[in-house]
């Protein structure tokens, strides 16, 4: 029988129609990504454990853009999953999360009106909740680029989930799902500096956090302090997100796609921002090349230093930049 990659349509919730890359098996398709390392999307309608069923039906047009069709979660993850694949294939040579070529695979409606997307070492796996009133699912491209990201800090400096160690691994995939949504360019989910803000986990449209200023959510700290290690790790990222706006974009006041910010820093200097995508090369390289697993705050300066002089030069505006972005949320002089 036929088996063979397929290009099908995805009418997603969040991203509007997309293509989606399937695999025919016979008469069925199934999300199943052949082009990216297998990477298959599963449906757990509403149980919590094992895989449930593989996406499979007859037609290769998936989901119709509302959370009552089972399969437009599914078109969202499968779209989140191949994104990412690309985003870090693309941007910097890493081909699947242990960049050893193999997929990941995705589950979704995963218990009843469960509010939270996770990822998962142990089944190298990524889970997707329902979300409110099951009919706001997590599977926005940011959510899925953050819980993959869980998995590349996993295979490679392995940040302890605890302390500033643990606010650096949920920073990490706070930028990174930022990549991950700017390479996207969606023009119905633009890329911007806010994590969350198409699943309205708040229920009043506002985002989970905002990067130019983290402390907007209520919780997140804006800048370094001596006792942040003692803090959620979802609140002691605020500083690292700060130093990624701040190194990419600058301080003070922008507009980007349309999205304001505005980016105060600790010691009241301005930043001259460097661009996201060297920003992103510079945290890439520092995550894999110099951090460890207990490396916190001052070593993350240090680390991020030495990635920069590598990629730039201890000379150039970048490595500048670098040190005033620090600076600009406490960390170091
Ligand atoms: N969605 C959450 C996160 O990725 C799950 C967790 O608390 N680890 O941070
Ligand atoms: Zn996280």
């Amino acid at each position: 029988e036929y088996q063979g990659v397929k290009t099908g349509i995805g009418n997603t919730q969040y991203s509007g129609q997309v293509t989606l890359t399937t695999t025919q098996s016979g008469s069925a398709y199934t999300l199943t990504d052949g082009a990216r390392g297998g990477h298959k999307t599963y449906n757990l309608n509403r149980g919590t454990s094992g895989t449930g069923t593989l996406f499979s039906q007859s037609s290769d047009t998936w989901g119709n853009g509302s959370s009552s069709n089972a399969a437009t979660a599914g078109a969202d993850a499968h779209y989140g999953a191949a994104l990412t694949w690309d985003y870090y294939k693309n941007t910097f040579g890493r081909t699947g999360i242990k960049n050893n070529g193999v997929g990941a695979y995705s589950r979704v409606h995963y218990g009843n009106a469960y509010v939270n997307a996770f990822w998962d070492d142990s089944c190298f796996c990524m889970t997707y909740g329902d979300g409110s009133g099951n009919t706001k699912p997590l599977t926005s491209i940011d959510v899925a680029g953050h819980e993959m990201s869980h998995g590349v800090t996993s295979a490679t400096a392995n940040l302890n989930y605890s302390g500033e160690s643990g606010g650096l691994n949920e920073a990490t995939s706070d930028i990174m799902a930022a990549g991950v949504e700017f390479y996207a360019n969606n023009p119905t989910d633009p890329g911007d500096y806010l994590v969350g803000e198409k699943i309205d986990i708040n229920g009043n449209g506002t985002p989970l956090r905002y990067m130019d200023k983290p402390s907007k959510d209520g919780a997140s700290k804006d800048n370094w302090y001596s006792g942040i290690g003692g803090v959620d790790v979802h609140y002691s990222s605020g500083p690292a997100n700060h130093f990624f706006y701040l190194l990419s974009e600058g301080s003070g006041a922008k507009v980007v796609n349309g999205v304001s910010y505005d980016s105060p820093t600790a010691d009241g200097l301005a930043v001259t921002g460097i661009g996201r995508d060297k920003a992103l090369q510079i945290w890439y390289r520092a995550l894999t090349t110099k951090w460890t697993s207990t490396t916190n705050y001052a070593g993350a300066r240090t680390g991020t230093l030495a990635a920069a002089g590598e990629l730039y030069g201890t000379t150039s505006a970048e490595y500048k930049a670098v040190q005033d972005a620090w600076a600009g949320v406490g960390v170091g002089s």
